[in-house]
């Protein structure tokens, strides 16, 4: 079935030969790497700025945000461009805090290269493993880049082998530290020059044969020549990085320049243009039944565009940031957003260069551009030209879902809904944030992935919206059941001027397994509640079940027969049967040796080996089963346990002190358990049923 995304559109353009000389690039990997010192070094480099900024200052291009230059920490990915032997290279920096994987994640879904960032200071750290695993996971090439090599002390031959123990016998250096670190000497396209550690001899062998192995007419030749010359090797090297065959290794300094003209070549030279990655997984159409489809880099065919990155300004408005994977995208073009049925007219188009914009009048497959003011944009959002394309979308990121939960409401009562509409903002640049309105609770609450996640979300709420909240931890969702069968019976009759109320409800309680939700059975033989006040009677036992018995929780995991009751011709009306039945339910449950029953959460904890005693016995100061520890690389320890959510309450602080700051944790809902009887009591204690 031919579609009008794939089908020929416009008529052939000169586009086409613009594609082969763009490169797109996501700076990822742990925080203080210097990403964003990189991304500086080679915008100078290339001559895209005058003189790097500062950090200190908050005069980098990246990192311009008010809070990251207060914090010194990148929060937000950030996108730049710059132009290297007449090639575009659009490069995102991105945050390396675990807490705003929000941010970085999504830049995946922009670029064929992940360039990973590896402080030569520190080694391979926790978040450069996941970004590895991610960008894998999304067929990425993946570039490793060591930083730091002029860093005192660092030991470069130690940290290559720990790389390769980790990440494989693939990841081979392009190039290698030269004169103590000052510069770098390349190994691909030469084979001699001479190098602090290995030799340039050795690695020039190790990568052509490494590259070679992916195409057999190649190996037949190396095995009779016994070299072939770099340059012969391009599309074999890009089939190489294509299949994770390959995964270069370079060297630099971000602050001393060395290494950064040479990363420039390699970008231009030997990584993919948006013709020679791994296609993006599109899908068409919805849940089961989607089919994969492929965007051709071809900027004749129609357009297919995809946002990934949302900034919600007070003044500027929405901005979507979006990668073109197919098409050509003008001010003049008209886009859809996903299966949305009116168009927008692009109007303006820009490059981003950090917090400018720079408009431009065309993006082509590979470009990475934005567009303002247009409040339907969404992140993940596909854009297209097609009105007859519903439901494209990329393969879902595997974003950690956001459990750390914190109650929010306004200082001034009454600005509920502009509370509401801010957080709705906040929430739509991060996929990590949720926002909800918990009725067992009656809170508003905001979950993040940590701590420093919720702190920031706070101060942008503060200092950029100048909206000040109360909040406190939120409240546990306790729930009620039952452990037993009991009966009761209730007769509402009220007489009130001339006509009256009547209607009586007996019915059975009986517990149901855990998980297996309410049941309502309707037993009544011969008609002694007539049929059409059943809802009625099914109304009041779920109002009363949603209230809650004995805790103001509610009642889960029950049955609930109605098996007989009376009812009079005159004086029966609905609101009497909901009111019996009400009553009726809450005496059985009263009879039915009713328990409170707590979440419990799986924890897992990863700290620094040394504090694994400490965590593990202050866990089970707080009822916690600890189910294992696992050693992680880096020295950490990976502790897992399932806990009560109720004794987590401002966990982190605790973790920190513990671990002067350098642990982490997550939670994920596990069961519902009975909590034990003194935490029963407490919560039992005057709890009073709201009469009528
Ligand atoms: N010695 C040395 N320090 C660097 C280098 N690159 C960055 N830094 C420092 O490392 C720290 C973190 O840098 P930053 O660019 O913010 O890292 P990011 O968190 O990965 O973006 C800053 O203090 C930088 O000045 C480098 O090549 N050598
Ligand atoms: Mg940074």
């Amino acid at each position: 079935m031919s579609s009008p995304i794939t089908a020929a559109a416009a008529p052939a353009g000169t586009a086409a030969a613009a594609i082969h000389a763009i490169r797109t690039l996501a700076l990822v990997g742990p925080a203080a790497a210097g990403k964003t010192s990189l991304a500086e070094a080679l915008l100078v480099k290339a001559g895209a700025i005058g003189a790097p900024g500062s950090l200190e200052r908050g005069t980098t291009v990246s990192d311009f945000d008010p809070l990251e230059r207060k914090l010194q920490h990148s929060l937000n990915s950030t996108v730049m461009h710059l132009t290297h032997s007449d090639t575009r290279i659009h490069l995102i920096d991105t945050p390396g805090a675990a807490d705003f994987i929000g941010q970085s994640l999504p830049a995946l879904e922009a670029v064929e290269t992940a360039a990973i960032v590896i402080n030569a200071a520190t080694g391979v750290e926790p978040m450069a493993v996941r970004m590895m695993q991610q960008a894998a996971a999304r067929h990425l090439d993946r570039l490793i880049i060591v930083n730091k090599i002029d860093a005192p002390g660092v030991n470069l031959p130690g940290l290559l082998a720990d790389i390769q123990a980790a990440f494989g016998k693939e990841c081979l250096p392009l190039n290698l530290p030269s004169a103590g670190a000052a510069r770098v000497v390349d190994c691909f396209y030469s084979k001699e020059g001479s190098a602090d550690f290995s030799s340039v001899a050795d690695a020039h062998r190790a990568l052509v044969e490494q590259v070679v192995e992916v195409d057999g007419d190649f190996v037949e030749r190396y095995l009779n020549d016994g070299d072939i010359d770099a340059s012969e090797l391009h599309a074999p090297l890009e089939e190489a990085l294509r299949q994770g065959h390959l995964i270069p290794v370079c060297f630099v300094s971000a602050r001393s320049g060395a290494g950064i003209k040479e990363l420039l070549d390699v970008v231009v030279r030997l990584l993919p243009d948006p013709t020679e990655g791994n296609p993006p997984d599109f899908l068409r159409g919805e849940g089961e039944a989607a089919q994969p489809m492929h965007a051709t880099p071809d900027p004749d065919l129609h357009v297919l565009a995809q946002v990934f990155k949302v900034t919600v300004d007070p003044y500027v408005g929405k901005m979507g940031v979006m990668r073109v994977h197919q098409g050509t995208v003008t001010k003049d073009s008209l886009l859809y957003v996903g299966d949305g049925r009116k168009p927008f007219k692009v109007g303006h188009l820009f490059m981003l260069q950090g917090k400018d914009h720079v408009e431009v009048e065309r993006a082509v497959p590979g470009d990475i551009c934005a567009v303002a003011k247009v409040d339907a944009l969404h992140f993940d959002a596909v854009l297209h030209d097609a009105a007859e394309d519903d439901h494209i979308h990329l393969a879902p990121l595997d974003f950690p879902v956001p459990v750390h939960g914190l109650a929010i409401e306004p200082k001034r009562h009454g600005d509920e809904q502009r509370m509401w509409e801010i957080l709705q903002k906040l929430v739509d640049e991060d996929p990590c944030l949720k926002v909800e309105h918990v009725p067992a609770t009656n809170e508003t609450i905001i979950n993040g992935l940590g701590d420093l996640h919720l702190r920031i979300l706070l101060d942008r709420l503060s200092e950029v919206h100048r909206f000040e909240v109360n909040t406190r931890p939120p409240k546990v969702a306790y729930r009620e059941t039952i452990t037993g069968k009991a009966e009761a019976q209730y007769r509402h009759k009220k007489q009130s001027g001339g006509a009256g109320q009547f209607g009586e409800v007996h019915l059975r309680v009986a517990p149901r397994e855990r998980g297996a939700g309410f049941e309502f059975v309707d037993a009544v033989k011969g008609g002694t509640i007539p049929g059409q006040f059943m809802p009625a009677v099914e109304k009041g036992v779920r109002e009363a079940l949603a209230a809650g018995v004995i805790a103001g929780y509610p009642v889960v995991d029950v049955q609930v027969t109605v098996y007989d009751g009376k009812y009079h011709t005159v004086d029966s009306k609905e609101i009497a049967f909901v009111t019996a039945a009400r009553k009726a339910v809450i005496a059985a449950i009263q009879e039915a040796r009713p328990i409170v029953l707590e979440p419990i959460v799986d924890v897992e904890i990863s700290a620094p080996e040394a504090a694994t005693g400490d965590i593990t016995g202050d866990l089970s100061s707080r009822r916690a089963q600890v189910a294992g520890t696992d050693a992680q690389l880096a020295g950490l320890m990976l502790v897992k346990a399932k806990a009560p959510l109720a004794e987590l309450t401002g966990y982190q602080t605790r973790l920190n002190a513990l671990t002067s700051g350098q642990g982490r944790f997550s939670l994920t809902l596990s069961h519902y358990e009975p909590v034990p009887p003194n935490v029963q009591a407490q919560l039992t204690s005057g709890h009073q049923l709201k009469d009528d």
